[in-house]
């Protein structure tokens, strides 16, 4: 996949590419169906399942920390895009507003538009994981997942839910969208865990 688009990483970026992704010149956008167009005043995000049930808003959002992140993005279709410049709210800083039932081992992302994901919490409560507004400085655009999307840097960038609307906290591991069609349940890409062995 070399050329006018992706380029094969130098020997010197070995810790930060895995093992067979190139790196992309520009910033491709990857969604599977439809954009869906939300305003952000019509944002929320909810909290179901095994946890203290809980809805935010866009100011909700804005009235908790915001941190500046610059992370690496591995899509699983083999190209990486290293050091994007996100700002938004850690999921621990979300997280510590909620009491989680101490019996929830996993989450399902929730999208607007129908598409889900799922993470252990283990995963999920990461301290490098965030949920973004803000891409190179400027809202998050629609395409990329705006008004909010979770950021999941340590994982296949199909973790990285954009247009984030329900986090489902869940008592065992079950299969968001890409993991029923194949992917792999957690997509290490240290691990090239792209697709199930189940
Ligand atoms: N809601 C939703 N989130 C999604 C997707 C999608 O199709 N729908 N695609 C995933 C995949 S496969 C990738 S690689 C990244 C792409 O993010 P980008 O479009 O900002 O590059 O979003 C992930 N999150
Ligand atoms: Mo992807």
């Amino acid at each position: 996949m070399a050329g006018k688009f992706f380029e094969k990483p130098g020997p010197e970026l070995a810790d930060r590419v895995p093992p067979g992704q190139n790196l992309a010149k520009g910033f491709p956008v990857l969604t599977y169906g439809e954009t869906p167009e939300i305003r952000w005043a019509d944002w929320r995000l909810t909290l179901s399942g095994l946890v203290q049930p809980k809805t935010f808003t866009w100011d909700d959002l804005m009235a908790l920390p915001q941190s500046d992140f610059t992370t690496d993005f591995h899509c699983v279709t083999t190209w990486s895009k290293l050091d994007v410049s996100w700002t938004g709210v850690k999921i621990t800083d979300l997280m510590a507003t909620v009491e989680l039932d101490p019996q929830a081992v996993h989450v399902m992302l929730h999208c607007y538009g129908g598409y889900t994901t799922n993470l252990d919490l283990a995963d999920f409560l990461r301290p490098e994981n965030f949920l973004a507004h803000t891409l190179n400085g400027e809202p998050l655009p629609a395409e990329r997942g705006g008004p909010v999307r979770v950021v999941v840097p340590h994982l296949y960038a199909w973790k990285s839910a954009k247009w984030i609307s329900n986090l489902d906290f869940l008592a065992q591991p079950e299969p968001g969208f890409w993991e029923r069609h194949g992917y792999h349940m957690r997509g290490n890409p240290w691990a090239t865990e792209r697709y199930s062995d189940r």
